[in-house]
Order: structure tokens, then sequence, then C-alpha cells
């Protein structure tokens, strides 16, 4: 019987050919067997695809259990982290360079990154980790890269201005799409060298983008964009901070809690005392869309800058 396999069946199977880890191998083939057809047919492909599953999760725990690392597995921190995706000599190490502390490697070659190196960035007083990556090609990247994308908050796509916009773009949705990572992962362009700019880059970089990713034009040498960067960076990561104040002291405006956009006074007590919050009465705010000091309800939405004081039952 034939097995009538469907287009989004070969699409999986192309990402399984191009994972190069193995936690990306058993992604593919779980999708593989998502959306393969199920009849008759396919038992024996369904049966040979389970195999290949169930070998390379075993694999995978000797792996962990003989304490294998990963270089590429970068550990969250500050209140979002943004994970920068572009050809070689595209500028992602510059911006990682001007942004943050980090000892990044800038070169007028390609290739000059090898390994993710994470720096922490600041918008007004909110830390956001930003992750300088080796580079990918149309054919290219390492082994092992895709997994820091895979468990980022946001993924910024590098364009630079003064090459081939197109190849650039389509390495990279390429990358993006062959492996899925773009249902479910937040994705903004920055575009870069906006001071050495080929003739209507920018038009035809937002073209690409049009309505379904926001854009800036940014240069080291000019500086365009670089204050807006963080900004940007900051609303796209879906997040607003807040400051928490105890009942009669001053508020804590040195260290905000962020919470994710939405979020009610219910929420922040969960992130600020776990086991108290089931004991929340109400809450006092100072900020946005309130009165000073007004008295809240458990699910009042806050807003970013609010301050807060709860007060439990
Ligand atoms: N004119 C100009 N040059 C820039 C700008 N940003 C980066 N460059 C130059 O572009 C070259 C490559 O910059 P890098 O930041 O090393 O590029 P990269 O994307 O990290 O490169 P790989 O690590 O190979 O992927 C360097 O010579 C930089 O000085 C810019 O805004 N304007
Ligand atoms: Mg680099």
């Amino acid at each position: 019987m034939p097995a009538n396999l469907t287009p989004a069946y070969f699409k999986a199977e192309q990402w399984y050919r191009s994972a190069t880890t193995p936690e990306e191998k058993i992604l593919a083939l779980e999708q593989m067997l998502a959306v393969m057809p199920k009849h008759k047919g396919t038992d024996k492909l369904k049966a040979d695809l389970r195999q290949k599953l169930s070998a390379i999760r075993e694999g995978e725990e000797k792996r962990r259990k003989s304490g294998g690392v990963d270089i590429f597995h970068i550990p969250r921190g500050g209140a979002g982290q943004v994970v920068l995706l572009g050809m070689p000599n595209s500028g992602k190490s510059s911006i990682v360079g001007l942004l943050t502390d980090a000892k990044v490697h800038i070169a007028d070659f390609p290739f000059a990154t090898n390994a993710p190196v994470p720096g922490m960035m600041h918008f007004e007083d909110v830390p956001i980790e930003i992750v300088d990556m080796p580079p990918i090609t149309a054919d290219f990247s390492m082994p092992g890269q895709v997994g820091t994308y895979r468990n980022c908050n946001l993924i910024a796509i590098v364009i630079d201005l003064s090459a081939d916009v197109e190849e650039q773009w389509n390495a990279c949705l390429d990358f993006l799409e062959t492996r899925n990572l773009l249902p479910g992962k937040e994705t903004v362009c920055i575009c870069t060298k906006s001071d050495i700019e080929a003739d209507g880059a920018i038009d035809k970089v937002k073209k690409l983008c049009a309505n379904r990713f926001d854009m800036i034009a940014t240069s080291i040498e000019s500086g365009e964009g670089m204050g807006e960067l963080p900004v940007m960076l900051f609303k796209q990561l879906s997040i607003i901070r807040v400051y928490a104040k105890p009942p009669g002291k001053k508020p804590d405006m040195d260290e905000p809690f962020t919470i994710p956009v939405g979020s009610t006074v219910f929420d922040l007590a969960k992130v600020i005392h776990r086991d108290l919050a089931e004991k929340l009465k109400h809450a006092r705010i100072w900020g946005t869309n309130v009165y000073e000091g007004q008295s809240v309800q458990r699910n009042h939405v806050l807003n970013d800058k609010d301050i807060v004081e709860l007060h439990f039952g």
C-alpha cells in the first residue's frame, strides 16, 4: 500500500536530515510521527521512526549521565535572553561589544566568533541578556547551535546593510524555518552598518520584514539606532517591570521584578512569596491607570513601572 506522505511530512523529514544534535533529531522525529498520515501503508515507516527515536533517546540518556558539556547551552540570565542570528561578518559581535561588557571577538574577516558569548545590556533599570553567536551560512551551522536559539526568549536576525540583504535574509529564514523555530519564538530584525548602506538596502529589508517582524537600522560607527535598540528588545520581550513596596516602607526602586505583560497582582505575589500568595488580600498601587495608592483586587492587571504594595491576610 502506498504511504501517501504529505508536504508537512517531507518538511519534517528535511528538518530531521539537517538536524545535527540528538535533541534536534528527537524533535524532528516527533514531528514526523505527528504529521504522518495514519493508515496501513505507513505502519512500517511508523515502526522504523519509533525505533530511531528510542535509540537516540537512549544515547542521550547515557550522554547526560556521563556529564557531557554542551557549549551552546547558555542558561538564561537577566529579565530575558536575546540571541543573535546572522551570516559571517554581519556585525553581531560589534553589537554585543558595544552594548555589554562581554569580551567579544570583532574582526574584519568571517567566522571570527566560534562559540556563544553572553553579555548583559541594560534598558533603563532592566538587565537584558544578549548572546553573540557564531555565524550561519545557507548550508552551514555549527552542530548544536540551534539549541541556543531554541532555549532563548527572543531571536534577533542580524542583516548587514552593506552586503547582499536577500542572501542573508534567505539564509536566516531558511535556518529558522527548517528547524521549526518560527512558530513560538519571537523574532526581530536588526540591520547593521547603516553608515555604509548599499543602495536601497533598508527598503529591501523593510519589505522582507513586512508585517511579520519589527526591524531597526543601526550602526556602531554613527551610533544610529543604538539608543533605541534596547527599548525595542525590551518591548519585544513582552515584559513589564514593577517595584515592590513593603507596607509602611519606601519601595525598592533598585531591583524591579520583571513579569510577563498581562500579569496580575496575584501573579506578582506568586513570584515574590510563592508560599504566601494564596493569602493575598489586596494591593495598593502607585502608577498607571490608578490614583496614588489605590487599593486593587488580586486580579488587577499591572503596568510597566507600577509600584505595588502587597497586603496578605
Ligand atoms: N562601517 C561599519 N562597520 C561595522 C559596523 N559593525 C561592524 N562593522 C565591522 O564589520 C566587521 C565584522 O564585524 P563583527 O562584529 O566581527 O561581525 P560578526 O557578525 O560577529 O562576524 P562573525 O563572528 O564572523 O560572524 C568588523 O570589521 C566591524 O568593525 C558598522 O555599524 N559600520
Ligand atoms: Mg562575531
